[in-house]
């Protein structure tokens, strides 16, 4: 027996990450996009201050990624991934690792960035078996990571509901840094808060508990995303590298949300002057517009894993849509735009708009905290007290129904990504906007 109506159009799909019956109950329905804009179904134009979910800083349907697809998919719709191979994977692995940090120079190409960290991770453990390392087998993440939603992201990850449910099937071998968010600490930073960098030092811990032998990888986000924004402290990121070479622990990047110009460079690792051994991305490399992620690993990697007879398969990981030809297309089409725009430098010199403009809420009474690291940038809304989480929701419907805008809300963390090619004043109605919506909301 249904316990919901069935007969909705509605009913059947059943939506990621979302309040389904409260979405159901009024759907907010988005039918077409162009540029910084939305469409609403029932026709109104919302300006979109996330770029996607953090996917599409050039803006929607750019018409030459849109031509770049369209002719892609009438002339190899696809192609066989395994023992096969076609021109443009090829072309994007060589131009992902032209734009990667010095001596990262290998594409291992997937769908999403929770493949691409479970990819990640796979890699890692296989490099140290491939080199007569087989005991190094621990992961350390830390806590407020995210790693995506497969089983390996969500146990390296630190996100408590995308854990709580599956904690008995959680990898074993797993420890987690301390995050670096401490609002006695480093309210209100702007940029690379001063306070946190000695919190590295607990991988030091984690090596002398376990026996550094024991440890395959670290993987973190060079600077947290959708746990609410979390700049590295000062310093820290350089720690965590200096303690992984120390002990040859190999140090991952997910670049997921980092990379393509989130700040100011094509990766956080060029950006923060720290080069990790794997970098992890996927949202930017095709500006969103086809599902895409990648695995960018060192020669040092690549060689250590890619030897033996030559007729044998050296890895036992891929999947069907690894370089996916409209996907390839999408990406060599993104990379274009980003170099032809000049949209690295653009956001860059965007950045200091932004952080002035998202500090502009800092007064703000139900405001408890703002922070910001390149084009990211979270406004923490104290909780209502009916409960936590209540707070932020109202705010992303009343900017979604009152003031034709989509804003991102994770619990009562407000979140921006804008458009890497953002304009200024856009921007400060963004925020004008939010002001609004703040002092309306209970
Ligand atoms: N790593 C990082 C750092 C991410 O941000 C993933 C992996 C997983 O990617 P896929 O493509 O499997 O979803 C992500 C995803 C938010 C938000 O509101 C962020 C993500 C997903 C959903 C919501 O900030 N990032």
């Amino acid at each position: 027996m249904p316990t919901q109506s069935t007969n909705s159009p509605l009913s059947a799909y059943w939506l990621p990450f979302t309040a389904n019956q409260d979405f159901k109950a009024a759907p907010r329905m988005l039918a077409k996009a162009e540029g910084h804009y939305y469409w609403s179904e029932d026709g109104r134009k919302l300006y979109d201050s996330f770029s996607g979910l953090w996917t599409t800083g050039l803006g929607h349907c750019h018409p030459k990624i849109v031509e770049a697809v369209q002719t892609q998919v009438a002339e190899l719709d696809y192609a066989m991934a395994f023992q096969m191979g076609h021109p443009k994977a090829f072309a994007l692995a060589e131009r992902l690792a032209d734009l990667a940090p010095d001596g990262i120079n290998h594409a291992f190409f997937c769908n999403s960035g929770s493949e691409a960290a479970d990819s990640a991770l796979k890699i890692a453990l296989a490099y140290h078996r491939a080199r007569g390392e087989g005991t190094r087998t621990r992961l350390i993440g830390r806590e407020r990571g995210y790693h995506g939603v497969n089983f390996g992201g969500i146990s390296v990850g630190g996100m408590t509901p995308n854990r709580k449910a599956f904690n008995a099937c959680l990898l074993p071998g797993v420890d987690h840094l301390p995050h670096t968010l401490n609002l006695s600490e480093n309210a209100f930073s702007k940029g690379l808060p001063k306070w946190g960098a000695h919190l590295a030092d607990e991988l030091e811990r984690l090596c002398t508990l376990h026996d550094a032998s024991n440890i395959a990888a670290v993987i973190v986000e060079p600077a947290p995303g959708s746990t609410g924004i979390l700049p590295p402290p000062e310093g820290y990121l350089r720690r965590l590298r200096d303690i992984c070479t120390r002990h040859g622990i190999l140090l991952i990047f997910d670049e997921v949300i980092n990379a393509f110009g989130r700040v100011g460079a094509p990766f956080a690792a060029e950006r923060f002057g720290v080069t990790p051994d794997i970098i992890t991305t996927a949202k930017g490399i095709t500006n969103g517009v086809i599902p895409m992620g990648a695995v960018l690993v060192s020669a040092e990697i690549y060689k250590a894993i890619v030897q033996g007879p030559p007729h044998l398969i050296e890895l036992f990981h891929g999947y069907t849509y690894s370089g996916h030809p409209v996907a390839a297309a999408a990406g060599l089409a993104t990379l274009d735009a980003y170099k032809d725009e000049g949209t690295f430098e653009e956001a860059r010199a965007l950045e200091s708009i932004f952080e002035e403009e998202i500090h502009s809420l800092s007064d703000h009474p139900k405001v408890i905290d703002v922070r910001n690291i390149g084009l990211m940038g979270a406004v923490e809304l104290s909780p209502h007290p009916n409960g936590a989480g209540q707070r932020g929701m109202a705010a992303h419907k009343a900017c979604f129904w009152n003031e034709d805008l989509v804003v991102r809300n994770g619990m009562d963390i407000l979140q921006f990504s804008p458009f890497l090619n953002a304009k200024p004043d856009d921007l400060s109605e963004t925020f004008e906007k939010v002001r609004r919506v703040l002092d309306t909301i209970e």
